[in-house]
This record gives structure tokens, sequence and C-alpha cells, in this order.
């Protein structure tokens, strides 16, 4: 069965990718899943049609038969679990993996989007100048044992899985901050991962929305 998910009918970012439906996007490219995209305004996330498939009204999500799941994370693992290319067989090794899914959400994601939140609803409070650079050097805490721990490897545990697939959207969250580039091996992991003929297939996916939306909103009156 094809699974459809859904993705903003106008994302804010104008097609860089970064909104969460990119992972999971991104996962299905990886694994050959043919897929399906509603996609939905700001008012039709919060219609209790699509509420009843993600509560906090929010995407992306993620239907398949009678399964509706929401949580980008969660997702990912669900199509990475039947799909050795995301994670591996070996039980030890999966684990890890599945670690490091963890860690790009739960240690990693939440300093770089408090940051980006700042950078987007504080700009105009007394005390941005000030809190900025102590929300920066939060994030920089955690790409330097990020840094750290890669080192000079291409993944973080051997093979490419659902762990740097998710690490790497998140690490793209920081585009344009400036502050990926004072880590020139994070910054060479995040254009590996971009580089990935499946990562470019969802990119284009998603940018092809955007394009098209705007293609329209030029013939409007
Ligand atoms: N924990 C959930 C998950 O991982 O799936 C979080 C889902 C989430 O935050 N969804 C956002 C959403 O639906 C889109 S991704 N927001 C609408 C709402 O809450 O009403 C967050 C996001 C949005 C836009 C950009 N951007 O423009 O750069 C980046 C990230």
């Amino acid at each position: 069965m094809t699974p459809t998910i859904t993705a903003f009918e106008r994302s804010p970012d104008r097609g860089k990718g970064q909104a969460r439906d990119m992972r999971v996007h991104w996962a299905l490219e990886e694994v050959g899943q043919p897929y399906d995209v509603r996609l939905v305004s700001f008012d039709d996330m919060k219609e209790p049609a699509h509420r009843a498939l993600h509560p906090f009204g929010q995407i992306p999500t993620y239907e398949e038969g009678n399964l509706a799941l929401f949580e980008s994370g969660a997702i990912v693992f669900h199509i990475a679990e039947r799909n050795s290319s995301l994670l591996p067989n070996d039980a030890n090794a999966r684990a890890r993996a599945i670690t490091w899914m963890f860690a790009a959400l739960n240690t990693v994601e939440p300093p770089i989007v408090d940051r980006e939140m700042a950078t987007l609803v504080e700009r105009d409070k007394t005390w941005y100048e000030q809190r900025l650079p102590i929300l920066e050097d939060r994030v920089r805490g955690r790409l330097d044992e990020l840094s750290r721990r890669l080192g000079d490897a291409d993944w973080l545990d051997g093979a490419f899985s659902a762990g740097d697939l998710l690490m790497v959207t998140v690490l793209r969250r920081l585009n344009g901050s400036g502050l990926l580039d004072e880590y020139p091996n994070l910054s060479a992991y995040v254009a590996r991962g971009e580089a990935r003929p499946a990562f470019k297939r969802a990119f284009d996916a998603q940018l092809a929305v955007f394009t098209a939306g705007s293609l329209t909103d030029k013939h409007l009156p």
C-alpha cells in the first residue's frame, strides 16, 4: 500500500527543505518506497480531520492503510525498521543507530531550535542581543562534542543509517547561521548527506511544491 505523508502547502522556508517533512521524504527515497504527499495549509492542520492524525495539529504525518503516525522521528523509524539500508541487521549496530536517532532529536536538535526560535520571535526584544550569544554557545557546545565524536569518519557509526539521516537534517537547520562553518568535519558530513541521490530526489520534490505554489501566486490578482 502506498503511504501518504503530509507537508506544508506553502513552506515558510521557501523550499529550502528545513521543515520536518524533509526527513520523511528522504527516508522514503532512501528505501525506494513510492509515496503520495498531501499538502496542507496552516488552517487545515488545525482542523479536526488533521488533528485526528496529528494531535498537535502539525506536519508531517504518515498514513498507510489503517496505520496513522505522527512525529518525524517515529515515522523515520517505522520506515527504517523494515529496511536494512537505514538500520543495520546486526542487533548491536542497530541499537547504536537508533541511539543516534534519539541523540539527533533529543540532544542536538533542541538547542538548535531554541536558537532558531529566538531569531524568529525575540529579535525585537530588549534582551535579544544578550541572549543570542548564550543560545549560540549552547549550540556550539553540542557541535564541539559531535565534531569530536565524528572525527574524520564519513558517518556516525559505520555505514550511513537513519541516525545520520536525522542528524544531517537537524544540522541543516543551522544553514545561514554560520555556526556549522566553524566545524569543517560537520560541514563535510552534511554535504555528504546532501550529495546522496535520495536526498537530492527528496529535496527536489519539496522544492517543486514551493515553486509550483509561487507560479500559482503570480497569477493571483
Ligand atoms: N516533533 C515534531 C516532529 O518531529 O514531527 C515537530 C513537528 C513540527 O514542528 N512541525 C512543524 C509544523 O507543523 C513544521 S516543521 N508547524 C506548524 C504548526 O505548528 O502550526 C518546523 C519548521 C517549520 C518551518 C521551518 N522553516 O520555515 O524553516 C523549519 C521548521
